[in-house]
């Protein structure tokens, strides 16, 4: 059961759809304290066996007792253990053990969840206003109350099938030279590919929805190119638009009020890539709709997908900010030799980029209201991928396009998927990445992943393979890197035959993965699963952070350690263990339920086949168009018939619900 309580009057964030009772008074579950004048905070008791899930894209575990958390969309490359806040603000979380409650917090300015950090008894919510909407969700069991959750907010955006290929980038292929030759090696060493992804030099001087003549010359002419080497192009679209004189996407915005203002009602401006720009107010609907219509430039070359970027928004610096060290310079006081004094001066240029005084400088027009940006801030990326999603259903009413945001809220999930942004090529990063994976399905994001082998920092082989066994797993598998580490595609570590034989695993797992995907989409559920949602009564099971469930077969335990040749894994039933090379099992093994120890090689992946449950696998193939579906190897351990509902439709049209879709597979009682 589902109840609302609203408090003040918050401004719109249409992340739930569905119309809620709403009751008068105080959410009976929760302590209400009053924080100061306005200002509310929700408490309430953890006890001992108490495990709290949620908050969507979050450092940290999948159990996310112990820390404290700050939802504030934030561009902030270096996650490490104690950051509370990353890129999306995912306000959902459930207290699971002494009994099942969920709560969303549906704000667009920040919110702290203290989830025990403060005291380990305690779990408390503190919007940092006074207007917004808490939402109770109550249930017989976690998944009861994410699917009750998901019901309510709607269903989740759907990606084509060609984006369960893998995919490459790189910031940047800055010329088409440069992407041609990608594309080759990866054709030379016969390690399939689907995609190639274009940073923000595909375009001229950074200006969103310009294509640089000089780099890539007769673009249509070169995705048709690509496209017939089965390569899908991904530009990326950047939030802030350059201000420069007869660039059509500034002069129209200005003239029509599109761009976020100062409190005098002039354009603000901030630094970014372009230089000085201006934000598009995403949150008007007007500006949406214009914003959205820009990417058709695009899609009339044949572009089929986009990611959306730099929008938190991500700022480097604004004149104001700059203004402030400029006249702290000027007083500096070079007597004074103490310590915080030279910290401070550090501190004041280091501090330069998303300052928060710069998020309450800019406003938004919403509804004919003026509404300060930091009390909205966590919706402006939702809203710039809103203005895609809802251009692409005008555009395109029967195709599917790839599209996904770094910034996100809940409601953005209906238009896109999630990338987690800028991590590391750190091992733990890696682990990240696998806690992140059902925390994010929870709050309806999923189609989503990490950059596979880690975006800053130099990656190595035995890393990014490690990645890769993780990332053939998660919808969006993606190798990506920063400008200035080394070179990450999978032909540049020396022999690739290792790398060749985990991605054509990845495709031989699609017909399974795609349609485990598409379930969860269709019925509002997760397809990555904390193992404490199947096996609810089994106490080792519930506390396991580093295996998951992956749809309704199979479970996976990667290595995420360094020169680990193999891992502990518990088995909270009898499973069989496929343990793949050359995307061919090598080696199988049923184990019983219980702890036991396996061996897996960097060129290797195990695959945890539940007892009673089929795991489809096709044929591997270069891209995902050349797939056949039609000829499936089934893998089983079974003592009984067993079926498996395989979804199979054209991946491209939005046609979900057609008879023929859905295909029952069976495989025998053994003799
Ligand atoms: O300030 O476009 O997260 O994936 O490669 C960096 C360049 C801007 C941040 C994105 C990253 C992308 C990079 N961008």
């Amino acid at each position: 059961m589902v109840t609302r309580y609203l408090f003040g009057s918050p401004v719109e964030t249409e992340a739930v759809i569905t119309p809620v009772e709403t009751s008068q008074g105080f959410p009976p579950a929760l302590n209400v304290l009053q924080q100061k004048e306005g200002l509310l905070s929700f408490s309430c008791k953890l006890e001992e066996e108490d495990i709290v899930y949620g908050l969507g894209e979050a450092p940290g575990g999948i159990n996310k007792r112990g820390h404290l958390y700050e939802s504030f969309n934030s561009d902030d490359p270096c996650h490490t253990e104690e950051k509370k806040s990353l890129y999306g603000s995912h306000n959902l979380i459930v207290i699971d053990g002494s009994r099942h409650l969920g709560m969303f917090v549906d704000c667009g300015a920040s919110v702290t969840f203290d989830i025990g950090y403060t005291d380990p008894e305690v779990l408390t919510i503190s919007p940092s206003v006074g207007d917004f909407v808490l939402y109770t969700i109550e249930g017989s069991s976690s998944e009861d109350i994410l699917h009750q959750f998901r019901k309510i907010i709607g269903r989740s955006y759907m990606a084509p099938r060609w984006a369960f290929g893998f995919q490459q980038s790189r910031w940047s292929y800055a010329t088409a030279e440069e992407v041609r030759s990608v594309v080759s090696d990866y054709r030379e060493h016969h390690i399939p590919l689907d995609a190639v992804y274009l940073d923000i030099d595909y375009m001229e001087d950074y200006k969103d929805f310009t294509v640089s003549e000089e780099r890539f010359p007769e673009f249509d002419e070169f995705v048709r190119e690509m496209r017939q080497e089965g390569i899908r192009l991904v530009p990326i679209i950047d939030a802030g638009v350059k201000i420069e004189d007869g660039y059509d996407i500034f002069e129209e915005g200005k003239k029509n009020g599109y761009f976020c203002k100062r409190q005098d009602g002039t354009d603000f401006v901030a630094g970014v890539w372009p230089g000085r720009t201006h934000f598009p107010d995403f949150l008007n609907k007007d500006a949406r709709r214009w914003f959205g219509e820009k990417y058709k430039c695009l899609l009339d070359c044949g572009i089929e997908g986009f990611w959306n970027d730099m929008n938190e928004p991500a700022m480097f610096f604004t004149e104001e900010g700059i203004k402030k060290v400029k006249s702290y310079l000027a007083d500096f006081d070079f007597s004074d030799q103490s310590a915080n004094h030279y910290f401070e001066l550090t501190n004041q240029a280091s501090g330069l980029a998303n300052r928060r005084e710069d998020y309450a400088a800019f406003y938004h027009h919403i509804h004919g209201k003026f509404v300060r940006h930091d009390l909205v801030h966590n919706l402006y990326g939702y809203n710039m991928t809103r203005a895609a999603g809802e251009a692409f259903e005008k555009l395109y009413p029967d195709k599917r396009l790839l599209l996904f945001s770094r910034s996100s809220y809940i409601g953005m999930h209906r238009y896109g998927g999630i990338w987690t942004g800028d991590n590391q090529s750190w091992w733990s990063h890696l682990v990240l990445n696998l806690k992140m994976m059902p925390s994010l399905n929870m709050c309806g994001f999923l189609y989503c992943g990490a950059d596979l082998g880690g975006f800053g920092s130099h990656c190595t082989r035995d890393l990014l393979l490690r990645w890769l066994a993780l990332g053939i797993f998660t919808p969006l598998m993606r190798n990506h890197s920063a400008y200035g580490t080394r070179r990450q595609e999978c032909t540049c570590f020396g022999d690739s035959k290792a790398f060749e034989g985990i991605i054509s695993l990845r495709y031989r797992l699609i017909p399974y993965l795609y349609s485990e995907y598409m379930k969860a989409c269709l019925e509002d559920r997760l397809m990555f699963r904390p193992l404490a949602f199947q096996y609810p009564e089994d106490k080792i099971a519930r506390h396991i952070e580093d295996q998951l469930l992956v749809g309704e077969s199979i479970m996976i335990a990667p290595i995420v350690e360094q020169n680990a040749v193999g891992r502990t894994v518990y088995l909270p039933e009898d499973m069989k263990l496929l343990l793949f090379r050359d995307a061919q099992v090598v080696r199988e093994k049923i184990l019983s339920k219980g702890w036991h120890y396996f061996e897996a090689a960097l060129d290797e992946v195990p695959v945890f086949l539940r007892k009673n449950k089929l795991l489809p696998l096709c044929e591997p193939a270069e891209t995902t168009d050349a797939l056949d579906f039609g000829n499936l190897e089934l893998m089983s351990f079974n003592d009984r018939e067993i079926t498996y509902l395989l979804y199979d439709d054209d991946g491209l049209s939005k046609n979900y619900r057609m008879p023929g879709n859905q295909r029952l597979l069976t495989v025998k009682e053994p003799d």
